[in-house]
């Protein structure tokens, strides 16, 4: 596709490695990493490939998911094999590290963290180096992940471990999580800093929604002395909030955000779970409102590193990631909202083919969030601001 050209005045990168893709969670598992194929057919078929830089991502070292995980968590994943589950001298551990139906132990399951994680490091390096402006890992946005417990489908939080690495060039960075889940891993990460200013847009149902933290009052640690008091912004919200409100949403909070903050980057967090229609999700965006956050957090213009994360319906999955690709190269306006006939597994895509099926009218979900309810929350986030400075 000759219509996308290199964008001038600043450089893409993608850091991806196949083998994660085969990886399987098991029989109905919702997680599925073969969407990160479906991701790549679309970006590919399109011609996106041709605007960035492609990096083969390396698996991260055990010393790197030290930086952040306690090495008997470490070497637990490393030596767990599947059926050692029912094993009863593994029994203690399964369950001090949380393993189980929602993190199961499959084959691979260490390279295929390792693997993840060491894509988000690779990208963070390349905006520290100065070799890319925004970095891409599809795969990475795994953001429930503790530093000796996996959570939620997340084993290693590569968000932390990128973070980290960012933290080394900047004074600031600002976190930003669209996954219809609480970013809670990251957030708990930095939550006695104010090197990192933490915003998650979530679902929010104590009793009835994963992982059920992010109320609008946890903030960060209350006393006066602890630098991280204030540092975490939670936006929580009500089932089936739609496109326009949602995009409002997102551009007064991180606008005032960014303003008040002044990071020295911006990492994001796209899951794409927060798409109407979504197998584990009860949000009603479109792929162009998902994508819209995307493109309001790229006219900051600095060093952006995007991952992944959740999203369950995979056909929607790939549509959102391969649109926010294109935004983030600005090709959005040159491709074709019609899927090529040489996408590999196009018949996912039918019986429309359009990158922008109309997901909000095809489970009519009631908005839940009154006009009201959006208003407090905007209001309390500039009170929350006013404690925090640049
Ligand atoms: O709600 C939960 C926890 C339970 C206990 C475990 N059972 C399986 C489910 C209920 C309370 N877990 C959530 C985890 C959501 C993780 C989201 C991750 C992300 O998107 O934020 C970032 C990647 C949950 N919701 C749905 C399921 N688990 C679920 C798990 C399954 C399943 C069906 C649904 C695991 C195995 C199988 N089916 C076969
Ligand atoms: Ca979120
Ligand atoms: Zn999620």
């Amino acid at each position: 596709n000759l219509q996308i050209a290199r964008p001038k005045g600043y450089r893409v990168s993608w850091h991806a490695n196949p083998a994660v893709e085969p990886h399987h969670f098991g029989q109905s598992h919702p997680m599925k990493p073969w969407r990160l194929t479906l991701t790549k057919q679309l970006v590919m078929a399109y011609g996106m490939h041709h605007a960035m830089d492609l990096y083969l991502a390396r698996a991260a070292t055990y010393e790197e998911m030290a930086d952040f995980h306690e090495r008997d968590y470490l070497d637990f994943l490393q030596q767990i094999m599947p059926g050692d589950i029912d094993k009863p001298d593994q029994a203690d551990n399964v369950v001090r590290f949380n393993f189980g139906d929602d993190c199961p132990i499959f084959d691979g399951l260490y390279s295929y963290c390792s693997l993840y994680a060491g894509g988000t490091v690779d990208a963070a390096r390349k905006l520290c180096n100065n070799q890319s402006d925004i970095a891409i890992n599809w795969s990475g946005g795994l953001h429930h992940a503790k530093k000796a417990e996996a959570s939620g489908f997340c084993y290693v939080n590569d968000i932390v471990l990128g973070t980290l690495q960012l933290l080394r060039h900047h004074p600031r960075v600002m976190y930003i999580d669209i996954d219809v889940h609480h970013g809670d891993g990251v957030e708990q990460a930095f939550w006695s800093t104010d090197r990192v200013l933490t915003v998650s847009f979530h679902k929010y149902d104590k009793d009835n929604f994963f992982p059920g933290t992010g109320a609008r009052e946890d903030t960060g640690p209350a006393h006066p002395l602890n630098p991280g008091a204030h540092h975490a912004i939670n936006v929580p919200l009500n089932d089936g909030i739609d496109d326009e409100s949602y995009i409002a949403l997102f551009k007064e909070v991180i606008g005032a955000c960014m303003k008040t903050y002044q990071p020295g980057a911006i990492v994001l967090q796209c899951g794409a779970d927060s798409l109407g229609c979504d197998r584990l999700g009860c949000f009603n965006l479109n792929v162009r409102a998902h994508g819209a956050c995307v493109a309001y957090t790229k006219t900051f213009g600095m060093p952006l590193l995007v991952v992944g994360g959740g999203g369950y319906t995979p056909r929607n999955v790939s549509r959102a990631w391969a649109h926010e690709t294109s935004i983030l190269v600005e090709a959005d306006n040159v491709i074709d909202p019609t899927i090529p006939d040489s996408v590999a597994f196009r018949n996912h895509f039918g019986p429309d083919f359009s990158l922008f099926p109309p997901l909000s009218e095809m489970r009519k979900l009631d908005n839940k969030n009154t006009r009201a309810y959006l208003e407090g929350l905007v209001e309390a986030v500039h009170e929350q601001l006013r404690y925090i400075k640049g």
